[in-house]
């Protein structure tokens, strides 16, 4: 084994890229803004800064660790040099601290607070307010920024779109889409995850909660929720739980306590999609057209593939996303209601904010889905409303849409919707066979992952991808002819819906509690397959009978 010396206690040095990841490990939580293990390293904003024995100054995000190097982290001139990069942002940065939507959980006001920032030495030269609200899913405001490029890597590197690049130079450098135009005119696809990474108030997620009050305030309006799969083990941490833990019962608690009429789970959506898909798949199986068949329930994936890739519309699945399924389902069962009904959508996402405003998904003026609520504004809405989460007994959904399957439960992490349709089209409904699927290979959080199965005496292709750079590369294996699918699940976020933009950030390890969160709400269900959900039965000998194309299906070629 190899060691360094940081800060006289050896830490031992196993294959990290540079001596940052190494001082974290050995337990020194050294500031950053612009270093993230997943994205390539800029080493722009300089707090890293560590100083070797010999009194050089290096900036850890960039610097190889070497065994036998002796570095400290918190020297005095460390200390001085901080606080002036700090006192330097904060002199071109405007203080609203407290009205920011940011607030609480800036990286600029926590390092502030962190090196006792005082007072600032330089005078105030921060312009006012700059804001892009063109966008239903992120809100920019470039005068908050501070140029460590988060944003600009995460959408090129990971998302493989590039909305967004640093413009001009010197003091008017900003970041910004091409020619200034308003994000909304771009080729942005929604994700959030610039905002996700972004580690001031520059791009935030849109913040719809004032409208909700409303609605909930009001006595004629009947407020029905839906609540994704990922939400329950994506909001726990903050509200004084464990991460990754399934507070689902909370979340529902919570909610009613805050007034809304009836709750419902998205999973059951999911279920309702299972089948649809599982059906189409089949279909286009034996006929053996428009193979692959691409999932189509994320919303920022169908958007990028509308932008990039027109020739595959017709391969997606005509399926819509679980959340438009279970609102239509909705707004159809309260189509006599003699209050005015609307459906509210919590999600772990942004992009659900613009899916709800496409208009495939208004009729007659009125949307399917009239509100999308990120998991981050229910938690504000949870504090808001004074709701001590971690002390609330849990509590059951509504009928009569409450029960789900696991199927639709693992919908929330990569990987789930595929194990969500194999559990469909086996024939082998044993509890071995279940076990089985759990193992070929559709499991993990790793961006790319393949299996195949045998079908009616065939075998069918899988791919699971998420990230939509690790999509993009996908493509186009399957363009060259290198690779050759029947399936393939898109999620636009790494990880799944459970690394979603709308969640609280995690960066690291605790993705993989969440995922454990869902893969345990699966393994304690008592229904596993979406065609044993009795809901599921009941919809389609009754509320669904000869609606099925009107209210499960969409055409995004029109
Ligand atoms: Fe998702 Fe989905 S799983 S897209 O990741 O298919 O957002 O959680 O609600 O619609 O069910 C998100 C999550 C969510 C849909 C479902
Ligand atoms: Fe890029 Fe996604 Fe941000 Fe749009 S929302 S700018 S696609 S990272």
């Amino acid at each position: 084994t190899e060691f360094m010396i940081i800060d006289n206690m050896p830490v031992e040095i196993a294959g990290e890229q540079n001596i940052l990841a190494v001082i974290r490990k050995g337990g020194i939580e050294l500031p950053t803004f612009c270093y993230y293990s997943e994205l390539s390293v800029y080493g722009a904003c300089r707090m890293c800064v560590v100083e070797d024995k010999w009194g050089t100054i290096h900036a850890a995000c960039s610097t190889p660790p070497k065994p036998g190097m002796e570095i400290r982290t918190n020297t005095p001139r460390l200390r001085k040099y901080r606080k002036m990069i700090l006192e330097l942002l904060l002199s071109n940065h405007c203080r609203d601290c407290t009205t920011c939507e940011k607030n609480g959980k800036c990286k600029l006001q926590e390092l502030a607070r962190r090196f006792g920032i005082k007072q600032v030495r330089f005078s105030n030269t921060a312009g006012d307010a700059d804001m892009d609200t063109s966008s239903l899913a992120i809100v920019r405001d470039k005068s908050k920024c501070i140029l460590c490029g988060d944003c600009v890597r995460v959408c090129d590197e990971v998302q493989n779109v590039g909305a967004i690049d640093f413009a001009f130079r010197g003091s008017r450098m900003c970041v910004s889409p091409a020619f200034d135009e308003p994000i909304a005119n771009t080729n942005c696809v929604g994700c959030g995850q610039c905002a996700a990474v972004c580690p001031t108030g520059a791009i935030v997620v849109r913040n719809d909660t004032a409208k909700l009050w409303q609605e909930i305030s009001d006595k004629d309006t009947k407020v029905v929720v839906q609540i994704a799969p990922a939400v329950r083990v994506g909001i726990g941490k903050e509200l004084g739980l464990g991460e990754g833990e399934n507070v689902m019962g909370r979340i529902v608690a919570a909610l009613r306590r805050m007034g809304v009429d009836e709750v419902f789970d998205t999973s059951t959506g999911a279920d309702l999609t299972v089948l649809e898909e599982a059906g189409e798949f089949m279909f286009r199986l034996e006929s053996g057209e428009k193979l692959p068949l691409f999932t189509s329930c994320c919303p920022a994936w169908v958007r990028y593939a509308e932008l990039n890739h027109p020739e595959l519309m017709e391969n997606i699945s005509t399926c819509r996303s679980p959340m438009q399924m279970f609102a239509a389902v909705l707004k159809e069962q309260y189509r006599h209601s003699h209050r005015r009904v609307v459906v509210v959508a919590v999600m772990p996402c942004t992009a659900k904010k613009q899916e709800a405003a496409r208009e495939e998904f208004i009729e007659d003026g009125v949307r399917y889905v009239d509100y999308v609520i990120s998991t981050q504004e229910l938690i504000q809405m949870i504090k808001e409303a004074g709701i001590v989460f971690a002390e609330i007994e849990p509590e059951a959904v509504d009928m009569p849409f409450g029960t789900t399957s696991g199927a639709g439960v693992i919908f929330g992490v990569t990987g789930g919707v595929t194990e969500a349709v194999i559990r469909r089209i086996s024939d082998d409904k044993s509890v071995s066979s279940l076990r089985a699927i759990a193992f070929t290979g559709v499991r993990g959080l790793e961006g790319v992952k393949e299996t195949s199965l045998d079908f009616a005496g065939r075998e069918v292709k899988i791919a699971i991808v998420s990230g939509l750079k690790n999509a993009a590369q996908l493509l186009k294996k399957i363009q060259k002819g290198e690779k050759q699918y029947d399936f393939v699940e898109v999620m636009a976020c790494p990880g799944g819906c459970i690394c979603g933009a709308g969640q609280p950030f995690i960066g690291g390890e605790g993705k993989w509690n969440r995922s454990a969160g869902l893969y345990e709400a699966d393994r304690m269900s008592n229904i596993k397959r979406s065609e044993e959900n009795p809901v599921i039965m009941a919809l389609y000998g009754g509320l669904l009978k000869g609606k099925v194309h009107k209210l499960l299906h969409v055409d995004y070629r029109r």
